[in-house]
């Protein structure tokens, strides 16, 4: 693996063609927006590219894509955005596994699985997309700036997260000049909910339950409530137990055999999350990590609220 400028992408993707870009598997809008901003740019620019992805793409994003068929052609150069390691393919690894030339990312965690890395630690992996293009002098059109948008809008949380800069904001600007209707983009992602959803949502909050004096509040999904609704939409479960006043950590379980969890942790400004979910072999940011377990729903919130006991007893960072 050789980490690279962005600079130097710039210059390798213009001199390929028969581009194929993966996303990583139960696809968000940063890895979606990144893949097909550079699609579009490219295509724009004369050259072959598709967009692969292990699972469906849920319906909200379908705009991203819009107006874009597959073309026919023997891929000839690998890339991969916003995918952290390469187990996040999904599917796709038993096929490209091993044999990515380029990778786009900005997760800390990368692990390096790609021939040539860029790698920026910004909010979002279409803020680099929006840096690539502008060196590649591709042109910035209301389409790409709606995958760029969509990109950094959903990795910020439409600009509240921690993870939220100045050069953020400054992206956002400049796509709005293009005129692209950022009011639709930004009902799509974070107004609009199906009834369905709205019905499991209701569930969740019904059954929230405290710890530790109410600093603490669990979510728990069984299978049959997370069956009701799209996949995609259960990570907007996870910010809820941290909406709660007085919480300073929140977990949501999702229950996907009787005795298997998987864990989502959403803290405020005091906690560290990543480090709550080292100790069950998991990880991600400073405020949103994971991790899984295997055990009783007992064990489990015993263990978790152990780890949140510990953190407690950190300085604040
Ligand atoms: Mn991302």
């Amino acid at each position: 693996m050789n980490r690279i400028t962005a600079e130097e992408a710039a210059k390798i993707l213009l001199g390929q063609d028969d581009i194929l870009v993966l996303t990583h598997r139960s696809p968000d809008g940063d890895t979606l927006g990144s893949a097909y901003a550079v699609c579009h740019a490219l295509r724009r620019m004369g050259k072959r590219i598709n967009v692969a992805c292990a699972d469906e793409i849920a319906e909200k994003y379908s705009y991203l894509a819009a107006g874009m068929q597959d073309m026919d052609f023997e891929p000839r150069f690998i890339l991969a955005v916003d995918v952290a390691d390469e187990k996040l393919l999904g599917n796709l690894r038993k096929i490209y596994g091993g044999s990515i030339d380029m990778c786009i990312d900005h997760h800390g965690s990368n692990t390096g699985y790609a021939d040539k890395l860029l790698l920026k630690e910004v909010a979002a992996c279409a803020e680099i997309i929006y840096e690539l293009l502008l060196l590649m002098k591709a042109p910035i059109d209301v389409k790409i700036a709606e995958c760029i948008y969509t990109g950094i809008s959903t990795d910020t949380g439409c600009f509240r997260y921690s993870n939220t800069t100045a050069q953020s904001h400054y992206i956002a600007a400049k796509l709005m000049e293009t005129g692209f209707n950022y009011f639709i983009i930004n009902r799509l992602m974070f107004e609009i909910k199906s009834k369905e959803f709205l019905q499991l949502e209701q569930k969740a909050i019904a059954g929230m339950e405290y710890y530790l004096d109410g600093r603490v509040a669990v979510i728990t999904l069984t299978k049959e409530m997370m069956d009701s609704v799209d996949p995609s939409s259960l990570e907007y479960i996870a910010p809820l137990p941290r909406q709660v006043e007085g919480v300073r950590c929140g977990f949501t379980l999702k229950q996907v055999e009787e005795n298997h969890f998987r864990i989502s942790v959403r803290t405020g400004h005091e906690l560290d999350a990543s480090k709550i979910c080292a100790g069950f072999g998991g990880g991600g940011h400073k405020r949103a990590a994971g991790c899984s377990f295997t055990g009783t729903k007992d064990e489990l919130i015993g263990r978790l609220i152990k780890a949140v006991e510990k953190e407690m007893q950190q300085p604040i960072g």
